[in-house]
């Protein structure tokens, strides 16, 4: 075996979405916040990215999590969110593999029933509960970042569909929120390729005519998620089609979605804080959320969200660089 760079990874999955843990191989990133270090990432190391996202060592649909010393002394470790479109501000499902990562390798101090791990990330501090059981991470709730609605009843002119009513909502990430009924497409995997020819066309249509940029930072900014909800979803339960550029659903509820929903519910008047809501992702599985502090933020209300979900270790890896691999920053296909 030839190589000449290595990289260690606990390889996981929240409800369904990958978390490739990455605890080895990178180093410290420059920057004086997580922040920072995700611009210079961004700069200077992307093709880390695409080789660990990237097929052949990844899929489509891949995602994952650099941990780093953290650069604030209240935090346990620094995180830095990968996928295959970039560098997530904030990622809910890598957040919960991340915590289940740490307990169950032992790369923090466990204890029973709850390991508290405090989490450095680009978007701010975000706090994750481990509930653990006989040495086991059983489910986790992590304290999101102040989540808003930056639109209500906003108009998409979509070429081929006409006028489309949406909603704009930030949980650590911008979300376009549309009913799958005014596109009129059925919520159903055996309508898949639909739903993502149209949750494609929204991103862009949206980002063309409506781009969001966060009130606190500017440099958060564009939709590359768009929530599609399922007929007869309400302010307790909300089944939803999750398209994320470049084109892939979310397998996961999506944490930082599941945020902006209620982000979006609440300012729509229908969910209260202290109230439970359940988001059911594409393949059936579940998040439970709640909002639990409210907020302002530029004139805005903003509410603080916690998302409660399970992740499970799915193997650990070492992913090799040969010298002579013709793709040594993958490919996408
Ligand atoms: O869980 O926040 C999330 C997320 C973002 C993109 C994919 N999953």
């Amino acid at each position: 075996m030839r190589s000449n760079r290595v990289f260690h990874a606990v390889d996981s999955h929240t409800e369904g979405m990958p978390t490739r843990v990455v605890t080895g191989g990178i180093g410290v990133v420059p920057g004086a916040t997580m922040f920072d270090r995700r611009r210079y990432f961004m700069e200077h190391l992307d093709h880390i990215r695409r080789f660990l996202m990237n097929e052949p060592r990844g899929h489509a649909a891949m995602s994952g999590a650099i941990l780093q010393p953290p650069t604030r002394p209240d935090a346990d470790y620094g995180v830095l969110f990968i996928e295959t479109s970039g560098c997530l501000p904030m990622c809910g499902h890598g957040t919960i593999g991340v915590a289940t990562v740490l307990v169950e390798t032992g790369m923090v101090e466990v204890t029973e029933p709850v390991t508290v791990i405090r989490l450095d990330t680009p978007a701010g501090l975000v706090v994750a509960e481990v509930r653990v059981d006989d040495g086991a991470a059983r489910s986790v709730t992590l304290r999101n970042v102040p989540s808003f609605a930056l639109g209500l009843d906003r108009t998409l002119k979509l070429a081929g569909w006409g006028d489309i009513p949406y909603d704009l909502a930030f949980g650590g990430n911008f979300y376009a929120i549309v009913e799958l009924d005014h596109l009129g497409i059925p919520f159903d995997r055996a309508h898949k390729n639909r739903i993502m020819d149209a949750g494609l066309a929204i991103m862009a249509a949206v980002n063309e005519q409506d781009r969001p940029v966060h009130p606190g930072n500017p440099e958060i900014s564009g939709c590359h998620h768009v929530y599609l909800a399922a007929p007869g979803s309400d302010a307790r339960h909300s089944r939803h089609a999750m398209v994320i550029h470049p084109g892939m659903f979310d397998r996961s509820p999506c944490g930082t979605g599941t945020s902006a929903r209620m982000a979006q519910l609440h300012a729509r008047g229908v969910l209260p804080l202290h109230t439970d809501f359940d988001n059911e992702s594409f393949i059936g599985t579940h998040f439970t959320g709640r909002l639990v502090e409210q907020g302002e933020l530029g004139g805005l209300t903003t509410v603080t969200p916690t998302i409660t979900g399970r992740a499970w270790i799915t193997g650990t890896a070492q992913y090799h660089h040969d010298p002579d691999d013709p793709f040594p920053e993958g490919f996408e296909l």
